[in-house]
């Protein structure tokens, strides 16, 4: 769908004359644009109000997070407008913009000097990554949880996931499931450990905390001069949850020197040393904020964010391909495969996932 983008972008509060507004980023949910004036930069999105069902929710959820970070980060003498997001309200000094189709936008002040990869090109990015992470995680350690709405209810709940894919199996809505039956076979046989997480929040035996959720290497940007991580984006999944997931899709993203969706599995793997540098760099942050079972199941909250992945990318498959957006016919599948790909590289070197844990 196209929209006018030049007379969005005039309904909010921008500096300067419109001068382009183009697709940017690769994100598989909402829509990114870089938006430039004659005077600035901002990233204008649209959200995808058919996943985000409240986007007034949302939005409140990213003022809250990101005005309680605003204020440590100036008591700390940094710089909010890099160092976390910062909202551009509309002309009327709302939080998004709705067009007449009732599409939902929203525009974020630039953060120049800072890049944002697909994959890790350079193994300190990946280590200041987890920093990056790992400080979020802190940052927000007495961040008051009751202030969040829950804006995607069992987001990482990967016992619910198995429930979606069998559901999606028992219905065949797309008629694949014949060609994907290697796939099913290998996600069902690991169901019976969908549940450690879950189970371990519920019986409280690990803390409900707030976390991200979304924790790709895209999600950090990186700063272009320092290296350092300065700022964790894309904060419509901030909720409550375990530091466990966020951990894990870290891990099942950027350990993988090829991209999500790569046809050939010969270069999908889980680099050691690059899980290695990750635990590292969060640890460091984490200090004494992380629990011992929480650290014990670093290994576990890998495996299983990359298992509950594959289920998703598996279920939209079947479910003919209605919520990560694609580019070409097999890509969900593409995407499946080299989750579930990791898994098997992770289960192969579980025992070493451990003991790099337990070392630092
Ligand atoms: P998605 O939910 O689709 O992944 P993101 O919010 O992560 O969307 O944005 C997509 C990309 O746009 C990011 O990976 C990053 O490169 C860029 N981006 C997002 N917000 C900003 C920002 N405030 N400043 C600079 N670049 C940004
Ligand atoms: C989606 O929006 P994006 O591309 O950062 C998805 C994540 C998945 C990820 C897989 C709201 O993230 O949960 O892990 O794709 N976001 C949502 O790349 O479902
Ligand atoms: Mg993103």
């Amino acid at each position: 769908m196209e929209y006018d983008l030049k007379k969005v972008s005039s309904m909010f509060d921008i500096k300067g004359e419109f001068v382009s507004c183009k697709p940017y980023g690769e994100g598989h949910i909402n829509r990114t644009f870089l938006l430039k004036t004659t005077e600035a930069k901002y990233i204008l999105q649209r959200i995808n109000s058919g996943i985000f069902k409240e986007p007034d929710k949302l939005m409140d959820n990213i003022l809250a997070v990101t005005g309680y970070l605003r204020k440590i980060i100036s008591g700390n003498g940094g710089d909010p407008e890099r160092e976390t997001l910062t909202v551009v309200p509309t002309a009327k000094g709302e939080p998004f913009y709705v067009d007449g189709d009732g599409n939902y936008f929203r525009v974020y002040i630039f953060i120049d000097g800072a890049t944002t990869y697909q994959t890790v090109e350079k193994p300190g990015d990946f280590y200041h990554s987890a920093k990056a992470f790992g400080k979020f995680q802190k940052l927000l350690a007495d961040f008051p949880a009751d202030k969040l709405y829950e804006i995607l209810p069992d987001f990482h709940n990967t016992p619910k996931r198995y429930e979606n894919l069998k559901k999606a199996i028992a219905e065949d809505r797309s008629g694949r499931l014949a060609e994907v039956m290697p796939e099913v076979e290998f996600a069902l046989a690991r169901e019976k450990e969908a549940d450690i997480i879950v189970s371990a929040l519920k019986e409280k035996r690990i803390p409900l905390r707030v976390t991200h959720n979304d924790t790709k290497l895209n999600n950090v940007m990186i700063d272009d001069k320092t290296g350092e991580g300065i700022c964790v984006i894309d904060l419509d999944t901030v909720m409550p949850g375990s530091l466990l997931y966020d951990f894990g899709d870290s891990i099942r993203f950027g350990t993988n020197p090829a991209a999500e969706d790569e046809p050939d599995l010969s270069k999908v793997n889980m680099r050691l040393d690059l899980y290695n540098i990750y635990v590292k760099g969060y640890l460091e942050e984490l200090g004494e904020s992380i629990t011992p079972l929480e650290k014990e199941l670093l290994p576990v909250g890998a495996k299983l964010m990359t298992l509950e992945c594959g289920v998703r990318f598996l279920t939209d498959y079947l479910e003919g391909d209605v919520y990560f957006r694609i580019h070409y016919e097999k890509q969900n599948l593409d995407r499946t495969r080299t989750q579930f790909k990791l898994v098997s590289d992770m289960e192969k070197n579980f025992e070493e996932l451990k003991r790099i844990g337990m070392e630092i």
